[in-house]
């Protein structure tokens, strides 16, 4: 090999080796997932139990996940608003909806700074599923697919997303908005969730 020659194999080495962290920090939820099966159970914490959330929910209402082996359940979402540190009256959000009237603040679910919520039912009701991290997870896990008829995303600048399976592809869902009645469309259809 040429000095010329070995020069360019360590350029191209090096230039590798430090597109790489870049690359990684690019992956974002643009970026379509697969389908494919997740883990088929999801192991949460609940009431000094160990629960299933793909086998049920036991009576839990409200379930956080930090990451896959740090997911908590709660009876009420009050319970779990405590834990996440969610308190409304600095919710600005809820501030700003209160002022506007009482309808516009009960359609306003609850959802602690920097998580993805996504609810059972419309305007934040039933079970809840509140996501803090960065990668695409399958709700089936959860016992959750085709259920998520409201969400809420209370990060700032931090984009998330769910994805359909069945062919209505990705719905992304920016920081700091949320959505009390998805549509029929969307309804009850979400099958991954990007945190
Ligand atoms: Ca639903
Ligand atoms: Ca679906």
């Amino acid at each position: 090999m040429n000095k010329n020659r070995f020069n360019f194999v360590l350029a191209t080495a090096a230039a590798g080796i430090l597109m790489m962290p870049a690359g990684a920090a690019l992956a974002s939820p643009s970026a379509p997932p697969a389908p494919a099966a997740g883990a088929g159970t999801a192991l949460a914490e609940f009431q000094g139990r160990t629960i299933d959330l793909a086998k049920g929910w036991e009576g839990a209402k409200s379930c956080t996940v930090n990451g896959p082996a740090d997911i908590e359940c709660f009876a009420t979402t009050a319970e779990a608003d405590k834990k996440a540190g969610y308190n409304r009256k600095t919710d600005t959000l809820a501030v700003q909806a209160e002022a506007k009237g009482l309808a516009a603040a009960a359609d306003l679910p609850s959802c602690a700074e920097r998580y993805l919520c996504l609810y059972e039912h419309d305007k934040g009701g039933g079970r809840r599923l509140q996501f803090a991290n960065e990668y695409w997870q399958n709700l089936d896990d959860y016992g959750f697919a085709n259920t998520m008829s409201s969400w809420r995303n209370n990060s700032s600048n931090d984009q998330g997303s769910v994805f359909d399976n069945g062919g209505k592809g990705q719905l992304n869902i920016s920081g700091k908005t949320y959505s009390s009645n998805i549509g029929t469309f969307w309804n009850d259809t979400a099958d991954q969730v990007y945190g």
